[in-house]
């Protein structure tokens, strides 16, 4: 039974461009009742193609539909339409179920999270990023976030040898993963000069901290899997959280080897969009976190799924949370990290200033962990005129070459 008024309809969908400090493609989905709910499309480096998916293929046959009918309206999307699955795909379904999910919480007047179920925990472990090009810098930066409360950190340093490393800045201050302008930067990047620097900085940081802080690390796709069997190898007395990304997306039985020859914890799955992705990594024990953003794998609706499957297989969620996914789908992320048992961390990379006043949101970090707050739906509220003040701007993450000229894996 709906739990609207039946006269309550979709009356407008309409997508939000705006870039303050960064780009982000935002949905609304407004009803005749005037009710308003978000969902945040943002697909790094590649925003308008979701932008024109949701205008051009979604946002007209949203209108005149029923706004309660989340489910119904996700397999529609999903399952009506040939061209299913993909990056562009499945972040326009996940928006469209973000902001209907909203638009439940405002209906019933309850916070997303009690809709899911209700809390099963009080609040949501998260981990933040430390960079630094050299040991002191990186020391440095993992000193900060642990004085600000921070009980997880992603450690990632500059490699001998080479001039940039991707997401550590040379200053030591933040990195913002896209760089603005019409083409990607270029970066050389030495696999062998990693793995030869990677296990002694990773060791040298767990010395500096002692055994309580949780310490993770992001090879993003670049290793083999003989390369990853031994750097995970290398890293089992560094005792991280997780080694994350250790190989390409595609190649997915390649992890059997890795997990063969090691007992570091894996995380993988912030490029997959979709349960099916995740099926044998989780169902075969492939890895330990699954790490699917809401914004990219469908939406609330799906992330759920995703949960409920790795439930079984004792794999936990650990969701993608960098500057580029936007405060509306970190809000929906935290709403089922606050509901799901098997939730165990959320990426916290936190945004500028200015992203906070555009994305007015009731989420809040305390002492290293995040709340989604208790207002009605997702709890995020989109300033539009200040949002207009930022228009798209161009930006793309690097692209990374090796010694010889040939691309790598992202
Ligand atoms: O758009 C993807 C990037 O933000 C990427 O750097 C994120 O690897 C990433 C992470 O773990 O946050
Ligand atoms: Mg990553």
């Amino acid at each position: 039974m709906s739990t609207t008024p039946k006269s309550d309809t979709i009356a407008a969908a309409e997508v939000l461009v705006t870039s303050p400090g960064r780009n982000f493609v935002t949905l609304k989905i407004t009803t005749t009742e005037g009710l308003v709910g978000w969902g945040d499309a943002t697909l790094n480096g590649r925003e308008l193609a979701v932008a024109s998916y949701l205008r051009d293929h979604v946002a007209p046959l949203l209108i005149g539909r029923d706004p309660a009918r989340i489910e119904d309206t996700w397999q529609y999307l999903y399952r009506g339409v040939y061209w299913r699955r993909g990056p562009v795909t499945m972040t326009s379904i996940g928006a469209v179920d973000m902001a209907l999910w909203d638009i439940k919480g405002k209906t019933t007047g309850q916070p997303v999270y009690q809709l899911l179920g209700g809390a099963v925990r009080d609040r949501i472990l998260t981990y933040t990023h430390a960079t630094g090009w050299d040991l002191p810098q990186l020391l440095e930066s993992v000193d900060a976030r642990r004085e600000e409360g921070f009980r997880a950190v992603r450690a990632q340093s500059g490699v001998p040898g080479l001039d940039t490393v991707y997401g550590v800045s040379r200053s030591g201050r933040g990195y913002e993963p896209a760089g603005r302008g019409a083409a990607p930067a270029e970066e050389v990047w030495d696999t062998d000069a990693y793995l030869r620097h990677a296990p002694k900085v990773l060791t040298a940081v767990r010395d500096h901290v002692g055994p309580e802080l949780k310490l993770l690390h992001d090879a993003h796709h670049r290793l083999t899997p003989g390369q990853a069997a031994r750097l995970g190898r290398a890293l089992e007395d560094v005792d991280l959280f997780w080694l994350e990304d250790v190989t390409p997306a595609e190649n997915q039985q390649v992890l059997r080897h890795v997990r063969q020859h090691t007992t570091v914890p894996l995380a993988i799955g912030e490029v997959f969009n979709t349960v099916w992705e995740c099926q044998s990594l989780i169902t075969e024990q492939l890895i330990d976190f699954v790490r699917t953003c809401v914004s990219h794998a469908g939406g609330i609706s799906h992330l759920r799924r995703i949960a409920a499957l790795a439930e079984i297989w004792q794999i936990r969620l650990g969701p993608h949370g960098p500057s580029d996914v936007s405060p509306v789908a970190l809000a929906a992320s935290l709403h089922v990290g606050l509901a799901t048992p098997n939730f165990a961390i959320q990426e916290y990379m936190g945004y500028e200033p200015l992203v906070h006043e555009v994305f007015g949101h009731a989420w809040s970090y305390a002492d290293g962990h995040l709340h989604p707050g208790d207002r009605p739906g997702l709890g995020v509220e989109v300033d539009e005129t200040l949002a207009a003040r930022f228009p798209y701007e161009p930006a793309y993450l690097p692209v990374a070459r090796r010694r010889d000229g040939s691309m790598t894996d992202w």
